[in-house]
């Protein structure tokens, strides 16, 4: 349709490196945010994917939905084989005069990433390769059946933390990633989820120019994990920040900035109720979880320079 084109807005490029077809779980959070992610890539990407959903639902032999080169690495070196291209790229620079900007990038899961892939992530970032890690947390090992991971939040059902008589589900808190790789000072840190196409767009598009490590953190809606209904996807992203459960903000060079902030949070209730996974929750429980939100919101507040709420 090249009339349309003139009279719509072109807000977004229509080229993609991800391509459809792929066999992921119908409103896959993950896959969408991939899709932007690659968009904002563009085509001088190289991608070292961790294995897990991604990799699996992407690359039955013989397809592939990957246009840009791609290598599908083990849970515990996706960000070693990233220093290793990097390293290569700038050996190539230096050597043959290669002059293309070339852009590295890292992505896995939460388990790969929090889990069984951190100290690599820790020692690419330390060393301060010029890379991206994103990290697709749809806060459990979802490729092999829900299994728990340090990302699942408190209270949530899984196979591996099932609620019961003498449990609630998971009784530890997501861990915070984001901070850990901030604390190693890297340039750029990042939050977003996969209900925000233009923040994911503007985040990657920032990291990109980013001459080091920039860490991207994508809250990546599951409706099969999160027991949602497929079509809901979009709106439970945007749930998990209108309550505060999932903060969206930026680091750079230090400095904090809340990039969505409301006057007033929405009750935690709002988003706990629409998934099978919190449906076993007490009100106690309820409660508990909403007075550690705040907390946690609250110290993102301070630190982009704003008062508690
Ligand atoms: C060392 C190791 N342990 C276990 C597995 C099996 N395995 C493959 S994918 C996967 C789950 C991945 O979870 P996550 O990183 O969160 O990505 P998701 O599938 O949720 O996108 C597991 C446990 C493996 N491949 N390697
Ligand atoms: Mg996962």
């Amino acid at each position: 349709m090249e009339t349309l084109s003139i009279y719509a807005p072109r807000l977004i490029t229509t080229k993609d490196y991800f391509a459809s077809g792929h066999r992921a779980c119908s409103g896959c959070g993950e896959a969408l945010a991939v899709r932007f992610v690659c968009k904002a890539l563009g085509r001088n990407t190289i991608i070292s994917n961790a294995t897990g959903c991604m990799e699996i639902i992407s690359s039955p032999l013989p397809e592939s939905s990957w246009e840009v080169p791609w290598i599908h690495t083990l849970f515990e070196n996706a960000s070693a084989v990233a220093s290793g291209i990097e390293s290569g790229l700038k050996a190539m620079k230096r050597k043959y005069g290669y002059d293309k900007d070339v852009k590295v990038v890292a992505m896995g899961g939460d388990g790969a990433t929090a889990d069984i892939g951190l100290q690599s992530l820790s020692g690419a970032m330390e060393r301060g390769h010029d890379f991206i890690y994103v990290c697709f947390d749809n806060e459990a090992y979802m490729n092999t059946g829900i299994q728990r991971s340090s990302e699942t939040p408190f209270g949530a059902s899984t196979p591996t933390a099932p609620y019961g008589k003498k449990s609630m589900g998971q009784h530890t808190q997501k861990k915070n990633i984001a901070a850990i790789a901030a604390v190693h000072e890297i340039p750029y840190v990042a939050t977003t989820t996969s209900s925000y196409p233009f923040d994911i767009i503007a985040k990657i598009e920032k990291a990109r120019k980013i001459k080091g490590p920039s860490y991207i953190h994508i809250l990546s809606v599951c409706p099969t994990g999160w027991r949602t209904p497929s079509n809901q996807t979009i709106t439970m992203g945007r749930l998990a920040v209108e309550t505060g459960i999932f903060p969206v903000y930026e680091i750079e060079n230090g400095k904090y900035t809340l990039n969505f902030d409301y006057p007033k949070l929405r009750p935690v209730e709002d988003y706990l109720k629409l998934q099978g996974r919190y449906r076993h929750l007490t009100k106690e429980n309820t409660a508990e979880i909403q007075e550690h939100v705040l907390m946690e919101y609250n110290k993102i507040r301070q630190l982009a320079g704003k008062k508690s709420r």
